[in-house]
């Protein structure tokens, strides 16, 4: 009998740390043996000297969550895990979204029958906390942080999700007590509810005005309070889709000072900008209106900047995806909604690895390793799943890229996996996208092909996050 399962030779595997030469052998699912010359395996694969990375872990990207506004997302966890695999992606770690009213586990439990069966890669959920009532406060979260769900979003916009200052005071306390993860959605709402009215009061309802409506100001502003509310709770807080140079000066200010702020962005702030929400009045913009949004070619390189060195900790895809065509994307309330009526959100969990790897690593802006700590190991830092996800490592599971390099081709929507009917990335020159993607040691993409295997995705309970534990310091708060 073979000594493992799976044995993939001659890879040039690629770690947060290290680049080095060799064959990767799998059991059970794991990686338990690293080293040239390893006995044989039931089933062999020639990695011929490629890299090798840890699978890619997308921690923002939200499938089949209710939206409220009449609009449904096109991906469900079929589909979206689907996709992910297709572009790299292993983990997914999408958001349990508690509505006002509702209880935090009822949330939970809806969002497990969403997923469960349909999985093709594992997964994890964040909570999003909107209505932080003593009870949730003090009874439901400590029990779900408890149970693996070990980080929440909060936002500080839109009526039907935020929190106001001081709920976000409290709510940031009990992750400072219990040790779990804060995602802040930065963004001023009184300012967004204020341009947006005097926007559509002047006939400015098109989606380019979608931009004008949150400029760099409202998320300036929101990041600087997130990062004064964190340090006045003395708690860590990853600040999520940050967009440019304004916030990332804001997080550079408060990591300089010693403050525990994390940050994340995505391909939409490296690779799009406010020209795509249009030129003219045409609905076409409506691709591309997402929160914050794009913003310009200067800030697009100031992100670049920060993933290079190291404000930011982790780059996400924040895929919300949503049909530009059919009754329920979109066009949800017609061609002639006002900007802030379009479903908000572009889908992005294919491509993300590939515009990483073929933009940032093959153009020389980053080492490969600094990408596998961007799409992967810091993810699985942060969010309680390392050294199971994140590395190729003795132990780790064998959730492992393959790249296929240098074959320049256009990318197209009809490459992707997703059910969304376009992709804001259209006609992009790339130069390498993955030959192999295996999950737990299964080929979950063949370079042509998903496993067809829904549902064997498995649910990941999160460790708390070493990166939230609190400070050995005295407690002068006792909070
Ligand atoms: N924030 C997100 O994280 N995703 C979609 C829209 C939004 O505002
Ligand atoms: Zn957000
Ligand atoms: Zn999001």
């Amino acid at each position: 009998m073979a000594e493992f399962e799976l044995v993939i030779r001659n890879a040039r595997a690629v770690t947060a740390a290290d680049i080095f030469m060799t064959d990767i052998g799998v059991r059970d699912g794991r990686i338990v043996a690293l080293g040239l010359g390893l006995a044989g395996g039931t089933r062999e694969i020639d990695a011929a000297g490629r890299h090798v990375t840890p699978g890619g872990i997308d921690s923002h990207c939200h499938f089949d969550q209710p939206t409220g506004d009449g609009s449904v997302m096109a991906d469900n966890f079929v589909s979206g895990t689907r996709s992910a695999a297709c572009g790299g992606t292993t983990t997914v770690i999408p958001f349990a979204c508690q509505q006002k009213g509702q209880s935090l586990r009822a949330a939970v439990e809806d969002y497990h029958r969403r997923a469960a069966g349909k999985a093709l890669i594992d997964y994890a959920f964040h909570l999003i906390v909107t209505d932080p009532t003593p009870d949730v406060l003090e009874r439901e979260l400590p029990a779900l942080i408890a149970e693996g769900l070990t980080s929440f979003k909060i936002y500080m916009t839109y009526d039907a999700l935020k929190l106001d200052d001081r709920q976000m005071l409290e709510t940031l306390a009990v992750a400072r007590r219990e040790g779990a993860m804060v995602m802040v959605h930065a963004e001023n709402a009184d300012c967004i509810s204020w341009l947006t009215s005097k926007l559509i009061a002047g006939g400015h309802t098109a989606p380019r005005f979608h931009a004008a409506s949150r400029p760099m100001l409202v998320e300036r502003e929101a990041t600087h309070r997130a990062i004064a509310f964190a340090e006045l709770v003395d708690v860590p807080v990853l600040i999520v889709h940050v967009s440019g140079r304004e916030a990332i000066e804001q997080i550079r200010w408060a990591q300089g000072n010693g403050l525990r702020i994390h940050a994340e962005t995505c391909p939409q702030y490296l690779f799009l900008s406010a020209e795509d929400l249009g030129c003219d009045d045409s609905f076409h913009g409506a691709k591309c209106i997402c929160s914050p949004p794009p913003r310009d070619k200067a800030n697009q390189a100031v992100v670049w900047e920060g993933l290079e060195n190291g404000v930011f900790q982790v780059f996400s895809s924040d895929h919300a995806p949503f049909r530009f065509d059919g009754p329920d994307g979109k066009r949800a309330h017609g061609e002639n909604a006002s900007f802030d009526q379009i479903a908000n959100g572009i889908p992005g969990v294919e491509t993300r690895m590939a515009l990483l790897w073929s933009e940032g690593v093959m153009r020389g802006r980053i080492e490969p390793q600094r990408f596998v700590e961007l799409t992967s190991t810091n993810a699985a830092k942060l969010y309680g799943l390392y050294p199971r996800k994140g590395s190729i490592a003795i132990g780790a599971d064998a959730d492992l890229v393959i790249w296929n390099e240098g074959q320049p081709f256009t990318l197209s929507n009809t490459m992707l996996h997703h059910n969304v009917d376009y992709t804001p990335y259209e006609g992009m020159q790339l130069h390498a996208w993955p030959a192999l993607t295996l999950s737990r040691g299964e080929v979950v993409w063949d370079g042509t092909a998903p496993l067809d295997a829904a549902g064997r995705g498995q649910f990941l309970a999160c460790d708390r996050p070493g990166p939230a534990q609190k400070r050995r310091r005295v407690d002068e708060l006792a909070l």
